[in-house]
């Protein structure tokens, strides 16, 4: 039997400043997610979008630095049901975003099906902040911190529990613009991370090599969420926010066939591509190339 992905659209730009990203699903799909993904001979049954509506002119501020705080988890609170169900059904959930603050409602559908789930953390930044240590108040800036357990209650508890990972059981990939109090965590809880520094040093296959022996016992399921700013904003301009000395369009081919050939994803989104400023659909073609990678293609 062919095996099933579920596509799951969110278009919700309201975790970050720059309108936009609420478009990144559409252009994935016109980027040709489906096709792609059919011609492995996967069973594809696109979901179609999370509804989302428009927030009001007053739901912006919050008194708290959690811009938006209200139209977020109640996003997230839909997206962790419609993935709760696409695992119970046996399918692999492919998410597509929006900015990465729906890694929340993700992480909530997927993890309660897994003892001892995993996440590759594939991006420029840390999403490691909390209300106290962000510096922009911006929840996309937060989607791990709370995964771990850290953060507001009612971005902590949708699914109706927490945390929903382990920070040993964390890879942050490509990491070049973390605040101080993303660091400070990090050394705390002893998160696993890769950045630039070490992909340079290393090579992307030795570090991709790594990451899949420091998960491959401890876990019985890794998440992929994959952030397009973690890649050189040359190869992915379509981003809300861009940092240079990024991951290169190769390496990220690479890194993807190494997960593929490891086996090892269970669940994958790929977040943050922002229509309005990208050029001629790249990011999005970029994205969905790499999908193709990380699901099985060969070059030959
Ligand atoms: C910054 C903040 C961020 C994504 C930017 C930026 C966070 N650390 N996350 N792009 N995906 O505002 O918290
Ligand atoms: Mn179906
Ligand atoms: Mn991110
Ligand atoms: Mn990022």
């Amino acid at each position: 039997m062919k095996k099933k992905i579920s596509i799951i659209g969110v278009p919700m730009d309201l975790g970050q400043s720059r309108r936009g990203v609420d478009m990144g699903p559409s252009a994935i799909r016109y980027a040709g997610v489906v096709e792609r993904l059919e011609k492995l001979s996967y069973q594809i049954h696109d979901k179609g979008d999370i509804e989302i509506g428009r927030p009001g002119k007053d739901e912006e501020a919050s008194d708290d630095n959690l811009k938006y705080l209200k139209a977020v988890v109640k996003a997230n609170t839909k997206l962790a049901e419609a993935v709760d169900q696409v695992v119970s059904a046996g399918d692999f959930p492919l998410i597509l975003g929006g900015d990465h603050s729906i890694a929340i409602g993700t992480l909530a559908g997927v993890s309660k099906h897994y003892q001892n789930l995993g996440v590759i953390w594939y991006d420029a930044h840390g999403d490691l902040n909390t209300s106290e240590t962000s510096p922009s108040g911006n929840i996309h800036g937060m989607p791990l911190a709370v995964s771990i357990g850290i953060g507001h209650a009612d971005l902590k508890h949708i699914g109706g529990y927490s945390p929903k990972i382990k920070p040993e059981n964390i890879v942050i990939i490509g990491a070049r613009s973390l605040d101080d109090g993303e660091k400070i965590l990090i050394r705390e809880k002893g998160i696993k991370v890769f950045t630039m520094h070490e992909i340079d040093r290393m090579g992307m296959a030795k570090v991709m090599e790594e990451t899949v022996s420091y998960l491959k016992d401890k876990t019985d399921g890794v998440h992929l969420s994959l952030d397009l700013d973690g890649l050189d904003p040359s190869d992915a301009p379509g981003v809300g926010t861009p940092v240079l000395g990024g991951i290169s369009y190769r390496e990220s081919h690479l890194a993807m066939e190494i997960l593929a050939e490891a086996k090892m994803i269970t669940s994958a989104e790929f977040v943050e591509v922002n229509p309005i400023i990208d050029e001629r659909n790249k990011t999005a073609t970029v994205a969905v190339e790499l999908m193709g990678s990380l699901f099985g293609e060969r070059l030959l």
